[in-house]
């Protein structure tokens, strides 16, 4: 099928953690709260209602910092079965209305509707149809974006935020994209973001003016996405059945390193960075594995499945200690060093959740 004519929808639930919490607590309804760490310490905000938004705090914050930014913020210790029903719940609907369904985390979805002949094969009155029913059967308010690939789905759910239903037509894509600034990209991070600000691309029209071969140049294999997506292509399919395997990062040193409790250190930085993506997808990992190509470009890995989730990167320093005692680490020079967590399962209840400690929520 030609890509112009998929219909994807890409649903996401408005500050979900905190709307559910709003919807089961009267007392907090029209009020700044904060699901998540309390702020002492270091815990970190989940997210906020949209009242706290209007105060600059959002998710990922410090709560120390998020208490500053409003002094009258409400608290709340999240309750993760009662989000995982609400996600159960809005799955349901999803898949009354396409087989192609791919959940990407516990309050967003892609939806591939292209052969749905509900409301005459209109996509926008389709997800209308879906975000009524998410409010019926929830009481809650999910925002949709619609579009004829997954990338500008996405993007289209975030512009109408919040209480979105936002279309984005093939006509209209590329005059869209033009006047995207970077940031909203998704899929361009921030450390990508400051490098293509550095190279003057400050939107998708800069972008766009950028060769290949030169975003090969600065960006390796992920040009060829950059490319496609300055031109509004984005030909992933939604996919049903994804299943994460495992998460990465990895960093090739600008001069080798020698020293092993550098390469301890450089490891505990890589695996927080892990863990982070981990959170953000919502899920959690039990087998951590680095990865060491020496100076020679000979690269070994060693791994560990543990008995507890992993979790934030200072625990896990006897385990990453441990891991290099079985390598030349010391004796010969490092090029490059990576940290892989798999053996990835959602997180399911409150007490693995801790684990992963970031959050901190001793309430
Ligand atoms: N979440 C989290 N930690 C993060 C980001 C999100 O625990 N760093 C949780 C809390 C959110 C939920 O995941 O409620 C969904 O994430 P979203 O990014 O969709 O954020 P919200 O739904 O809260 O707000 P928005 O209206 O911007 O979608
Ligand atoms: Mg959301």
């Amino acid at each position: 099928m030609q890509e112009s004519l998929r219909k994807i929808i890409h649903i996401d639930m408005d500050a979900f953690y905190a709307a559910v919490e709003q919807r089961d607590n009267l007392q907090y309804r029209n009020k700044p709260i904060i699901v998540g760490g309390k702020p002492d310490s270091r815990g970190v905000v989940a997210t906020c209602s949209y009242e706290a938004r209007m105060f600059g705090i959002h998710s990922a914050m410090p709560s120390a910092q998020a208490i500053k930014l409003c002094p009258q913020a409400i608290f709340v210790k999240p309750r993760f079965d009662a989000y995982r029903e609400c996600s159960e719940i809005i799955r349901h609907i999803f898949d009354v209305y396409s087989d192609q369904v791919e959940a990407l985390s516990l309050d967003e979805a892609y939806l591939d509707v292209s052969s749905s002949l509900l409301h005459k094969g209109s996509a926008t009155l389709l997800a209308r149809q879906i975000k009524q029913d998410i409010q019926r059967e929830t009481q809650l308010i999910a925002s949709a974006g619609i579009s004829y690939n997954k990338f500008l789905a996405k993007i289209a759910s975030d512009m109408g935020k919040p209480n979105g239903l936002y279309l984005i037509r093939p006509d209209q894509a590329l005059a869209f994209i033009e006047k995207l600034p970077i940031a909203k990209f998704h899929g361009i991070g921030p450390a990508t973001e400051n490098k293509m600000r550095g190279l003057g691309i400050n939107n998708g029209h800069d972008l766009k003016q950028v060769s290949l071969l030169e975003l090969q140049r600065h960006f390796g294999k992920a040009a060829g996405r950059y490319y496609d997506i300055a031109r509004g292509v984005d030909n992933r399919p939604v996919n049903a059945h994804r299943d994460r395997k495992s998460i990465g990062v990895e960093t090739t040193f600008d001069q080798d390193i020698n020293q092993p409790e550098l390469v301890l250190y450089h490891l505990q930085q890589l695996l927080q960075q892990a863990v982070s993506k981990l959170q953000a997808k919502q899920l959690m990992a039990y087998t951590l594995t680095i990865k060491i190509k020496y100076q020679n470009f000979v690269q070994i890995t060693r791994g560990r499945t543990l008995q507890n989730a992993v979790m934030d990167s200072h625990d896990c320093r006897l385990v990453l200690a441990d891991l290099l005692k079985n390598t030349s680490v010391g004796e010969k020079k490092v090029r490059l060093l990576g940290v892989t967590l798999s053996n990835l399962r959602p997180h399911n209840d409150m007490q693995q959740y801790q684990q992963l400690d970031i959050f901190n929520f001793n309430y």
